[in-house]
């Protein structure tokens, strides 16, 4: 998304699993992937982050509140049933020896413990490996079907479906390098034309420069939104509802239609303000 926009930005590498100790004080311990950042104001959750970029980008359908609701509903399906049915289909050889090829033997073995509590703690349905497969199928084919009369998968330009039915696309194509795309060229093609743009101008960045960052940041002022949560201005709890459950603990800032903001302050980050959607996700009182 941020090559498709153009923007400028940062990247820092962190860790595929915890414990990632540079990235915690900034998310506040939230335990997933991708974060992004804007001085003080910290990013969790892809629902947030597009949303970030949409504004920046003045491309309002890059985000969930710039699409109609069968673009919603596509996103929902394919963000997360259809990820970890692309996921879960990726298990071949190939991929296990790669994963050996990456990790020395103490950390793969960590990571599949690693994996394995997060899919036992989970609360997503269940999906045996058939299932997952014979769901993978039926999406290319739908997305075949879409492709057939127009480049992208709602029209003429990218908008936040595309993306999401990316990502998990990607890595059955490129890192487990899966032969189930041969039937479908404009899957193909649509990827090529996903993928043409790049990453845009990101900078590789050293994790203690982003802690600077937030520390000599103030976080952005609060949107101006009539706000009548219970929570408010109360120490809360947020964690995602669906799997990585770790929470996040701070004061509830703002409790806003799209989600949520908690201030968090710590003497690695400084004072930042966390921002998480609100579907996915719980808030709880401590
Ligand atoms: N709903 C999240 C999903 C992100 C996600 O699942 N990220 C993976 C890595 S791609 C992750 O962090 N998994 C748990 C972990 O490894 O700690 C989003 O949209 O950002």
């Amino acid at each position: 998304m941020l090559g498709h926009t153009g923007l400028d930005w940062c990247s820092v590498t962190t860790a595929e699993m915890p414990p990632r100790p540079m990235l915690a004080p900034l998310a506040g311990g939230y335990r997933k992937i991708p974060v992004a950042q804007i001085g003080a104001d910290v990013f969790c959750d892809t629902r947030t982050i597009t949303r970030e970029i949409a504004r920046l980008a003045g491309r309002p359908e890059l985000c969930l509140e710039g699409v109609d609701d069968a673009v919603k509903a596509f996103v929902a399906e394919a963000d997360l049933t259809l990820f970890l049915a692309c996921i879960l289909s990726s298990t071949s050889l190939k991929m296990n020896v790669k994963l050996f090829r990456a990790f020395s033997l103490l950390n793969l073995l960590r990571f599949l413990r690693d994996r394995i509590h997060i899919g036992r703690t989970a609360s997503v349905p269940r999906m045996g490996l058939r299932e997952a497969r014979g769901r993978v199928r039926d999406h290319l084919l739908d997305l075949e079907q879409r492709l057939a009369s127009r480049p992208y998968l709602f029209g003429e330009a990218p908008n936040i479906g595309d993306f999401s039915a990316y990502h998990g696309l990607w890595f059955m194509r490129e890192v487990a390098e899966s032969a189930v795309f041969q039937d479908h060229p404009a899957v193909l093609r649509w990827m090529d034309r996903m993928a043409a743009p790049g990453h845009g101008n990101g900078v590789e960045m050293s994790p203690e420069r982003a802690l600077k960052l937030a520390r000599q940041a103030e976080p952005r002022p609060l949107p101006d939104h009539p706000d009548n949560d219970p929570l408010l201005e109360r120490e809360v709890l947020v964690a995602p509802s669906d799997y990585g459950q770790v929470p996040t603990q701070g004061i509830l800032k703002a409790a806003l239609p799209t989600g949520y903001i908690l201030a968090c302050r710590n003497p690695a980050a400084g004072a930042v303000h966390v921002h998480f959607p609100r579907e996915g996700f719980t808030v709880s009182a401590i």
